[in-house]
C-alpha cells in the first residue's frame, strides 16, 4: 500500500506530552503498590519519559506538577532533560492537597476558599509555578481545583464560583504575554456533590471572564460516562477556547484508564473533529496534547509507549477520511455516505502508517519489543532503591 506523503507529513508534526506523575507509583485510594525501578526524583521521572519518546518519536516535552517535581536547580532540571531528547512543557499548580508546612488547609476550598488568607495562598503558590515554569521554558499552566462540596447547602453556587473567579484573575494577570492559562474541568471527585469547574460550560465561561489567554482543558474522564465528548471539542473550538486535552479512558467514572484502551472509537470522533477545526481556525488552533492516566498493574513507559501509538492512530484514521466525500453527504443530508464516510476511515488498518512514520523519525517499528529488548527496567530496578509509596492523580 502506498501511503499518501501528506499523511506521513501530518503524522510527523504529532507531539505528545507526557505528565512526569504517570511516572511513579501509583494506585487507589485503597492502595498503592510498589513497582521496582520506579523513579526515586524529577530526574528519573524524566529519564523514564524520554525513554518513550525514543522508542516513539511522539512525546517530545514533560508536563511537571509543582510541587511534587521542585527541585534545587530548574536550568539544571532543564539542562537534563534537553541531554535525554526532550523538553519541559506545561507545568500544573497543585491546590487539591496540603503541602508539609503550608499556612492554610485546602480542606475546604483552594482558589474558591471562604477563607481570603488561603485564597492568597493558592494564588501565589500559582504564580511560584508560573515563576518555575518561565525557568523551564513553559509556556503553559494548567489549573485544576478539587473544589466543591458534598452536601446541598454546604456553600452557594455562585459565591464559589466568584471566589474562585476573583483568585484565578490573580493569576491571569502574572501569566506572561506567550503563556495560556488551561482550565481543567472535572464533574467530580473528590467533591461529590458539585466542583466549582465541573464541566465545559463552567470552565468557558470561566475562560470567557478572565481573557483571551485563558483556555479550557479537556480531560477525557472528567465527564459523566456517555457524554458526546467529540461535540464539547467542537464546542470549544468554536468559541476560540479549545486549549488542550489530557488523553485517558474511562469506563464507569474514572479518569485513570489507558487511552483508547476502552472506547478507541471515541478518540477517533475526537481527532476527526480536531482536523475540522484545524481546517476551520477560529481564533487560533494551538491544542496541546497530553496523556493524564494512572498505571496500576502495568509498566508506565509500557503504558505511554502503547498510549502514545493509540492516540497517535487515531489522528492517523482522521487524516485518512476523505473530507470532500463527508462535507458533501453532510450538505446533501445523505446521512449513510456521510456516516461511511468516517467508517471507511476507522476501518483502516494504520499500524503500518504508524511505523512508517516512527522509522522515518528515528523511532522504533515495535516499540514494546524493542523497549522489552533495551532492559530499562531491569536495570533500573537495580540502580533504583525502592522509593516511598505515594499518591495523587489529578
Ligand atoms: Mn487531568
Amino acid at each position: 500500500m502506498s501511503i499518501p506523503a501528506h499523511v506521513l507529513d501530518q503524522l510527523a508534526e504529532q507531539a505528545i506530552e507526557l505528565p512526569s506523575w504517570a511516572f511513579g507509583n501509583s494506585g487507589t485510594r485503597f492502595k498503592v503498590f510498589g513497582t521496582p525501578g520506579t523513579p526515586r526524583d524529577p530526574y528519573e521521572k524524566i529519564a523514564d519519559a524520554a525513554q518513550v519518546h525514543e522508542h516513539t518519536a511522539l512525546a517530545p516535552t514533560v508536563a511537571l506538577h509543582i510541587p511534587w517535581d521542585k527541585v534545587a536547580s530548574y536550568d539544571d532540571l532543564r539542562a537534563h532533560a534537553e541531554d535525554l531528547g526532550v523538553k519541559l512543557g506545561t507545568v500544573n499548580s497543585n491546590t487539591f492537597q496540603d503541602q508539609s508546612g503550608q499556612l492554610h488547609s485546602y480542606a475546604t476550598g483552594s482558589l474558591s476558599s471562604t477563607d481570603a488568607a488561603t485564597r492568597a495562598q493558592a494564588v501565589a503558590h500559582n504564580i511560584e509555578c508560573i515563576d518555575i515554569g518561565r525557568k523551564l521554558g513553559s509556556k503553559d499552566i494548567t489549573v485544576w481545583v478539587g473544589d466543591g462540596t458534598n452536601f446541598p447547602g454546604q456553600q452557594d453556587f455562585t459565591r464559589s464560583l466568584d471566589r474562585y473567579l476573583e483568585a484565578a484573575s490573580d493569576i491571569y494577570a502574572a501569566l506572561p504575554g506567550d503563556w495560556r492559562m488551561l482550565l481543567e474541568h472535572k464533574m467530580f471527585e473528590p467533591a461529590f456533590y458539585s466542583s466549582v469547574i465541573s464541566d465545559w460550560g463552567s470552565s468557558m465561561l470561566a475562560a470567557q471572564e478572565l481573557g483571551p489567554k485563558a483556555k479550557c482543558l479537556v480531560d477525557l474522564g472528567h465527564h459523566a460516562p456517555n457524554t458526546n465528548i467529540e461535540q464539547i471539542v467542537a464546542r470549544l473550538h468554536r468559541f476560540g477556547k479549545l486549549g488542550g486535552f489530557h488523553f485517558n479512558d474511562s469506563k464507569y467514572g474514572d479518569d485513570d484508564l489507558d487511552s483508547g484502551s476502552i472506547n478507541p472509537h471515541q478518540l477517533f470522533l475526537i481527532f476527526n473533529e480536531l482536523i475540522e477545526a484545524e481546517l476551520n481556525p477560529r481564533d487560533g488552533f494551538n491544542p496541546s496534547y497530553m496523556i493524564d492516566q494512572s498505571h496500576n498493574v502495568t509498566d508506565p513507559i509500557e503504558s505511554m509507549l502503547s498510549s502514545a501509538e493509540t492516540i497517535a492512530a487515531s489522528f492517523a484514521k482522521a487524516i485518512l477520511v476523505d473530507r470532500e466525500a463527508l462535507h458533501a453527504a453532510q450538505a446533501a443530508n445523505d446521512t449513510m455516505m456521510a456516516f461511511q464516510a468516517l467508517r471507511r476511515a476507522y476501518n483502516v488498518d494504520v499500524a503500518p502508517i504508524l511505523a512508517m512514520a516512527r522509522m522515518e523519525a528515528g523511532g522504533a517499528i515495535d516499540v514494546l519489543s524493542v523497549y522489552r529488548a533495551s532492559k530499562w527496567r531491569e536495570r533500573k530496578a537495580q540502580e533504583r532503591s525502592p522509593v516511598g509509596l505515594g499518591a495523587g492523580i489529578v
